[in-house]
């Protein structure tokens, strides 16, 4: 049989053995495995009190059991106390550790950007869609007939030695212009026609200023009496918002088979403002692109009625135009990807 005295003194020093572990808990998990030591319904030091209830005289039992509850009582309250001073240490540790420093200044984010060739494709394609021009994409590979043959430059043509042309086949070719794509429109569209066409276009030509892949826009206008003055009235409109507001147009007589009369389209030098400088090699003005009147043989070779309508095409090289508005003077330098000069190129 046990009595209440030797109860309370069991009760006594597990009270103490909590007091002495609880304290020394380095943690909240390692005080909830303390915890269940003691209090956990099957296995805890101190629930099991209660299985010796059996071996109480019965007058004794009702002490017996309220002194084993309010022995649990207090140690859960114990416990309480521990486990909330020790989640406080704990969450000002991780505060600390998650702390975040905001006046650190900030990692750069590197950003993208357009390719410079794209950038002036699309500032090229924004400012003619302005002026009503809507955009056709060619195709690379042609046939001797649209890049030469309906442009008015037939087999033996001299004209056909001015582009140097990668043969896929006798019959097929990669395109040495985008003027192929004003056949295409032509045959397919009825006037008015107002389009723009870009695209890669090839020939075995390579230097610092040339390359054997480099992309051309086109400009085909076909309507009643489109003159040479439409044609200058666009330019002039398109260089200003390329170079700048000052910029200047001038036409020099030039030759292609497709066009009659045919130009070449100088801008005043933007650099200098026409004084003279390395720029413009001391001569004020920058070429920028072929142009002129569609000839009369080409609307008739994509069936357009030569006595009713009339028309003007110009074809420019982007990377002309890019190589001129960056300070460019290597078109290499557009196709490297070198990361130092293109990050240099933000519009
Ligand atoms: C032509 O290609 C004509 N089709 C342009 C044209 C269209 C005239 C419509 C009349 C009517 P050209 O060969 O000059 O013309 O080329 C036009 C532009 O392409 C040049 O001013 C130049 O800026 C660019 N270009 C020519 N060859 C190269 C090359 N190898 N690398 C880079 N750009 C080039």
């Amino acid at each position: 049989m046990k009595d209440l005295s030797e109860l309370q003194s069991q009760i006594e020093s597990l009270k103490a053995e909590i007091r002495e572990h609880a304290e020394k808990a380095a943690n909240s998990k390692g005080l909830y495995e303390l915890k269940k030591s003691f209090l956990d319904s099957k296995q805890g030091k101190l629930s099991a009190l209660m299985k010796e209830m059996a071996q109480v005289p019965a007058e004794q039992k009702a002490n017996f059991g309220k002194a084993v509850n309010e022995a649990k009582q207090w140690a859960l309250g114990f416990f309480e106390d521990i486990d909330s001073k020790l989640k406080e240490k704990e969450m000002k540790l991780r505060y600390e550790s998650e702390k975040i420093d905001i006046s650190m200044p900030a990692k750069m984010q590197k950003k993208g950007n357009l390719h410079p060739i794209t950038t002036v494709r699309n500032q090229l394609i924004d400012i003619f869609a302005g002026m009503g021009f809507s955009v056709y994409e060619g195709s690379e590979i042609e046939n001797d007939y649209y890049n030469f043959t309906a442009l008015n430059t037939p087999q033996d043509h001299p004209a056909r030695d001015m582009q140097d042309t990668f043969y896929l086949s006798p019959e097929f070719l990669l395109r040495t212009q985008t003027s192929s794509g004003q056949i295409h429109v032509m045959e397919n569209t009825k006037p008015p026609i107002k389009i723009l066409s870009p695209g890669k276009v090839f020939r075995s030509d390579d230097d610092a200023t040339h390359s054997p892949m480099f992309t051309q826009m086109e400009g085909l206008v076909v309507d009643e009496g489109i003159t040479l003055s439409d044609l200058k009235g666009s330019l002039d409109t398109f260089v200003k918002k390329v170079f700048g507001d000052e910029t200047t147009t001038r036409l020099r007589p030039s030759y292609f088979p497709f066009t009659e009369p045919s130009v070449e389209v100088d801008v005043s030098c933007f650099e200098c403002g026409g004084k003279g400088c390395r720029l413009c090699k001391g001569t004020g003005w920058i070429e920028i692109l072929g142009a002129g009147v569609v000839n009369k043989k080409v609307l008739e070779n994509c069936g357009i009625d030569s006595s009713k309508y009339s028309g003007f095409a110009f074809g420019l090289g982007i990377e002309r135009i890019a190589m001129l508005k960056y300070g460019i003077n290597n078109i290499k330098m557009l196709f490297e990807s070198d990361l130092r000069v293109l990050d240099q190129i933000d519009d």
